[in-house]
């Protein structure tokens, strides 16, 4: 069932491309229609079952009728009739940053610019140079905005994450909020990102709007109401900003965390139960059952709360009937974090710093991993001088060695080598000891990505899991994904192979748990529980006997059986 954001999306679009067309008053009416629905506090087909639609304010007959076609047909001739008559460079035009469907209509019209690559070329032949409206800085725009490359189609979950939050800050920093929430893809935690979905409450909708479109961050304002805006950022990336009440939250923020297949799946379920889930609420006729907390709507509908990684149809609305949903690894469930990088050079007092800010996080151990170029000497006098240091908490020694690294003879024994592959395949023959018999062994900093979007090549990884899983041998989980280890399906399949997984935040200097918090989003999306990861406090694989100081032995044990350590600790 479409929804009313879905229908107002829709009005807005024609209304565009009716300006495009040179209508005068049409348009104002599909954006006014557009922001009643986004503000209506009811399914819209609710409304069209009773044949209420046109007391909605701005809904007259015709647009009645466009709402009945789309509930009905899901598409609206009427839009498809406007778009045939336009060259779809024009509608381009009018997407680009900065010109809009009149500036587009414009250059169209009197100018027969039909297209970004048309707009370039007429603006170096100086043919838009004295035109009405287009002064000289406004042509600098243009031809920016016609050459500058498409914006990513979309973000890697760390970058967007990074985005988000700073948003948030920068808008709490300047308008008072109740509860905000960062919703769509990158609450899933789906390795990548294509717009933001921001959500809140705030007992001054308005003031919050204002500040939302006039951060300075923003570059374009693409739609102002009362309770909806969107923004482009400098970066291209398109923010969305809802403004709720409060006794909808919970509805809103469930549906607008998706995933589109898990919301259309919901809302079935409702419907076979005689309810009406929306983002406004759930509702059974005209009594309202749930809407301020997701909790509260799943429960209406008969399930237990499904963790937002896991809303993507792939069986969660079942395992949450059946009360079988997985206990699900959180952020207080680390024990800590086993790479924190050091600079080359560092000393103890860096090493210190380091520890101290993983003991801040309530961490019981940090694993500190010394550069590359760091000898075995060294190491001797840093661990030496840090072992006086307080700092609080169980240090571990990593380094990070590549296939080729040479055996560091005699020297302090770390407690865990970082091992990096040296190509994207694994090589053949048994893994490089890197002269630490009886050390743990992490494959770390795999960087299996193919798309740029943090999605891990299944060839590749499955390749690695393989590798690994005949070595015993844990694979890295970081906050970037494919860039610097395993997305949430190769980590998955890791799991099912019975391979643990170490959820680092793979940071440098310090401990960081924003990082952190986002490997430990994508373990909950690869289902993982504390049973699955070795650095979790109380877990069969902690403390880890590989994560004790070395000592003589196969250069790594297998991990316990995976039925054995995992089923004993899931809870439902
Ligand atoms: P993205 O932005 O491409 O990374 O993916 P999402 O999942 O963030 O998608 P987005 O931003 O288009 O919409 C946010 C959520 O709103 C989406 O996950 C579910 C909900 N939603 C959006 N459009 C529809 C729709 O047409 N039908 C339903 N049922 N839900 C929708
Ligand atoms: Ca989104
Ligand atoms: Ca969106």
């Amino acid at each position: 069932m479409p929804s009313n954001a879905e229908i107002a999306e829709r009005f807005r679009e024609i209304a565009d491309l009716l300006d495009v067309l040179g209508e005068r008053f049409k348009p104002e009416a599909y954006r006014r229609a557009a922001r009643s629905l986004d503000d209506l506090p009811e399914d819209i087909s609710a409304y069209a079952a009773r044949g209420k639609l046109r007391q909605i304010p701005g809904i007259g007959e015709a647009l009645a009728a466009k709402v009945e076609e789309y509930l009905r047909d899901g598409r609206i001739a009427y839009r498809d009739r406007l778009a045939a008559e336009i060259p779809s460079g024009v509608v381009a035009l009018m997407k680009l940053p900065g010109l809009g469907p009149k500036t587009a209509r414009r250059l169209w019209v009197e100018l027969q610019i039909d297209g970004p690559q048309a707009l370039r070329e007429a603006i170096d032949a100086g043919r838009l140079a004295g035109v009405k409206g287009f002064g000289d800085r406004k042509v600098a725009l243009f031809r920016e905005a016609a050459t500058a490359p498409a914006p990513v189609a979309r973000l890697p979950l760390w970058e967007a994450y990074e985005t988000g939050t700073g948003l948030v800050a920068a808008l709490r920093e300047r308008v008072p909020l109740d509860r905000v929430e960062l919703a769509g893809s990158l609450r899933r935690a789906r390795e990548s990102v294509g717009d933001l979905d921001l959500l809140t409450t705030s007992p001054n909708p308005s003031k919050v709007m204002e500040a939302f479109t006039t951060l300075p961050e923003v570059r374009e304002i693409r739609l102002k109401g009362p309770t909806k805006s969107t923004v482009l950022l400098a970066s291209g990336r398109q923010v969305d900003l809802r403004v709720v009440p409060a006794e909808s939250f919970g509805a809103a923020l469930q549906y607008f965390t998706g995933s589109k297949e898990h919301n259309v799946k919901l809302r079935s379920r409702a419907q076979r139960l005689g309810l009406r889930v929306n983002e406004y609420g759930v509702n059974r006729g005209s009594t309202r059952l749930a809407g301020a907390t997701e909790a509260e709507v799943y429960r209406a509908l008969g399930l237990a709360e499904i963790p937002p990684e896991l809303r993507e149809d792939r069986g969660e609305i079942d395992a949450a009937e059946a009360g079988r949903l997985p206990r699900l690894l959180s952020a207080g469930d680390l024990a800590g974090d086993l790479h924190v990088h050091l600079p080359p050079g560092a000393g103890a007092e860096e090493a210190a710093d380091a520890a101290r800010s993983a003991r801040d996080l309530g961490h019981r151990v940090v694993g500190l991993v010394l550069p590359p170029d760091a000898t075995p000497e060294g190491f001797g006098r840093l661990r030496r001088d840090v072992g006086a240091a307080e700092t609080g908490l169980r240090i571990l020694w990593g380094v990070e060695r590549g296939w080729k690294a040479p055996a560091w003879g005699g020297a302090p024994a770390v407690d865990f080598v970082l091992l990096t592959p040296s190509g994207p395949d694994p090589p053949e023959g048994p893994p490089p000891a890197g002269g630490f018999p009886g050390v743990s062994t992490v494959l770390a900093h795999l960087s299996l990505d193919r798309s740029g979007l943090g999605e891990s090549d299944p060839v590749r990884s499955e390749a690695w899991i393989d590798w690994a899983a005949a070595r015993g041998i844990a694979l890295e989980l970081p906050p970037t994904a494919a860039r610097d280890g395993l997305d949430s399906t190769s980590a998955r399949a890791a799991r099912e192979r019975g391979l643990p997984l170490v959820v680092t935040g793979l940071s440098e200097r310090r401990c960081d748990p924003k990082r952190l918090q986002v490997a430990v989003a994508l373990a909950r999306r690869a289902g993982l529980g504390p049973a699955d990861v070795r650095n979790v406090s109380e877990s069969p694989l902690w403390p880890a006997p590989e994560l004790t100081p070395a000592r003589p032995g196969p250069p790594v044990e297998r991990p316990a059986a995976p039925s054995a350590g995992r089923r004993r600790r899931s809870r439902p």
